[in-house]
């Protein structure tokens, strides 16, 4: 079977063409394309009615938003405890911030930070802890939470691939100090470029808003060294015409998902998560070997499939970037994990073709 089209990893799940130029009209109306502009305020409202949640503040990407949220926490310099098992935004910005990323290992089960390492790796430099609900997973929240009040230390959640995702009967965005989303076109919700930073104290709020804004607070006073990190009028209209399908589009993706794990659940190794606290942004499968999984991407590969492989190498064995630090779990699950395509414009035959190309290469 040789796809006649190239079938990558993911293609963004967009709303129809007319019905996000409608929403341009308004602003050629008005001229007005950035700087919290109205289209960027109606979306803050509508994902806070879609979240169920009190606060979302725009930026414009996701990695901005981890440096915004490190920088409203205002922390003293020192070592952060964060996952090594992610995309490298989640380490280089805290080395941005002047902080020193300090790898704590991962689950083998759900790929997230191991919560029964965290407490021997705190020391008297650690400030906070940067977790990473991979894969939209969330991480043990009620366990960080202890550690978290027990050390007195700020939680940040890089929720990148989370949206939606609902754990204790909370939105995802609304555990740890601040959490923080991205909506770069290849996730589940997208505006193109774009992220979200959701805070749990109004003080924060106040302060994410200002960094957002080059540090002005609401009197156009400076008040704090700050950014550029506001959303554009253009990026909040895809929003807007993005976000009524995104439900249609979790629902897609975990039917595919379903066919996948249906068909290679004798061959590979899937990450554990709870279906109803999940999103299906992705669709990792684990490998016996990196060896196996060279044969499976050179296979698919032949086909016209391309998988990709996130999240490697393991964080931990960069050693030209971050100090020095072995993670066993996390270098091991980094060598041997694999992203199959997935997205809603996947058929199920598609898959169901694609999880045998995989059986065929082993
Ligand atoms: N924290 C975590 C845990 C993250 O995973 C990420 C980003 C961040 C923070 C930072 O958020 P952002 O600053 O990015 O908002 C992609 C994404 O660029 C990145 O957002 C994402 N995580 C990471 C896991 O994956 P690449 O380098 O794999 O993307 P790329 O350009 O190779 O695209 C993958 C496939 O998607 C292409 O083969 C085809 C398709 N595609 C892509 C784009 C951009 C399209 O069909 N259309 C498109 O416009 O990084």
């Amino acid at each position: 079977m040789h796809f006649p089209d190239p079938i990558y990893i993911t293609r963004p799940f967009v709303a129809p063409l007319d019905t996000y130029t409608k929403l341009l009209d308004s602003v050629w109306q008005s001229q007005w394309f950035t700087n919290n502009g109205p289209l960027v305020r109606q979306l803050e409202r509508d994902l806070c009615n879609r979240l169920s949640i009190s606060n979302t503040i725009l930026v414009n990407n996701g990695t901005i938003a981890l440096h915004v949220a490190l920088k409203a926490l205002d922390l003293p310099k020192g070592t952060i405890l964060t996952t090594p098992f992610t995309w490298i935004a989640t380490a280089s910005s805290i080395v941005w911030e002047g902080h020193i990323p300090q790898f704590v290992d991962v689950d083998p089960l759900t790929f997230n930070i191991d919560v029964t390492k965290v407490e021997a790796a705190i020391t008297s430099d650690t400030v906070a802890i940067v977790a990473v609900h991979v894969f939209s997973n969330p991480c043990d929240v009620e366990a960080l939470e202890t550690i978290s009040q027990k050390y007195n230390l700020p939680i940040l959640y890089d929720a990148a691939h989370a949206f939606g995702v609902r754990t204790g009967n909370r939105s995802i965005f609304e555990w740890g100090d601040i959490s923080t989303a991205s909506f770069h076109a290849t996730k589940v919700f997208n505006t193109a470029e774009g992220g979200g930073v959701f805070c749990n104290t109004t003080a924060l709020q106040e302060r994410v808003r200002s960094i957002r804004d080059f540090g002005f607070n609401s009197h156009r006073e400076i008040q704090m060294v700050g950014t550029n990190a506001k959303m554009s009028e253009l990026h909040a209209a895809l929003g807007l015409a993005n976000l009524p399908l995104v439900d249609i589009a979790i629902e897609k993706r975990r039917k595919l998902t379903e066919q996948y794990t249906h068909t290679l659940s004798n061959t590979v190794v899937f990450q554990q998560y709870d279906p109803k606290s999940y999103n299906y942004a992705y669709m990792p499968i684990v490998l016996q070997s990196e060896h196996q999984l060279r044969n499976v991407v050179e296979h698919l590969q032949r086909h016209n499939v391309f998988p990709r492989r996130y999240f490697h190498p393991s964080l931990s064995s960069l050693k030209h970037l971050f100090p020095e630090q072995g993670c066993p779990v996390a270098e091991s699950l980094a060598n041997r994990i694999l992203c199959l395509p997935l997205y809603p414009d996947l058929s199920l035959e598609m898959v169901e073709q694609i999880a045998h190309l995989v059986i065929e290469a082993l």
